[in-house]
């Protein structure tokens, strides 16, 4: 696992899923900065991939380094495989951290641009073969009533039957 940066000031962040698409509004505000982020996340397998901008605003009266941070988390039963485009950290198999950073004069305002894409494959599909099916559900039997994170597929913390039900949902699913 990679050593990620730690997290920034929580942001007031609202989020519209529309035609599979998630749309992200983040803003801080504070006595020496404004950060306002806009941005979309989708999944396309077997790419999540986000693209949008942020406005950094330095209200001090002199020069500043503004950074932005956003960490997303691709839908369930998606994982991360830890490649990636663009420059992202990638912590455990579901959280994706980005970082814009750059200095901003007094009173400036900056528009930056990104765009990420992070590999995912299917949680459920076990042994990574393209399909779930009975070699899956077998494998993932192994894992009963442990921690295993690999099938603790809604990340609670067990490997129950919410997790059997997504497997059985996912049963038959196929890549291609
Ligand atoms: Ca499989
Ligand atoms: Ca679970």
């Amino acid at each position: 696992m990679q050593d990620c940066p730690p997290p920034l000031v929580q942001m007031e962040r609202s989020t519209v899923w529309e035609d599979g698409i998630q749309h992200v509004m983040a803003l801080t505000d504070t006595d020496t900065r404004m950060v306002e982020a806009a941005y979309t996340l989708e999944l396309t397998p077997p790419y999540f991939v986000a693209q949008g901008e942020v406005q950094l605003c330095n209200k001090r009266d002199a020069d500043a380094r503004i950074r932005y941070r956003h960490e997303a988390t691709p839908p369930i039963p998606w994982r991360l495989t830890g490649a990636a485009t663009g420059d992202v950290c990638i912590q455990g198999d579901s959280v994706v951290l980005f970082i814009v950073e750059s200095p901003v004069e007094p009173s400036e305002t900056r528009l930056v641009s990104f765009y990420w894409a992070a590999e995912v494959r299917r949680a459920t599909d076990l042994n990574n073969d393209g399909t779930v099916d009975s070699e899956d559900l077998g494998l993932f039997l192994l894992h009963w009533g442990t921690d295993s994170a690999s099938a603790d597929y809604n990340h609670d913390g067990t490997v129950n039957g919410q997790d059997m039900g997504l497997l059985l949902m996912d049963y038959g699913w196929t890549m291609h």
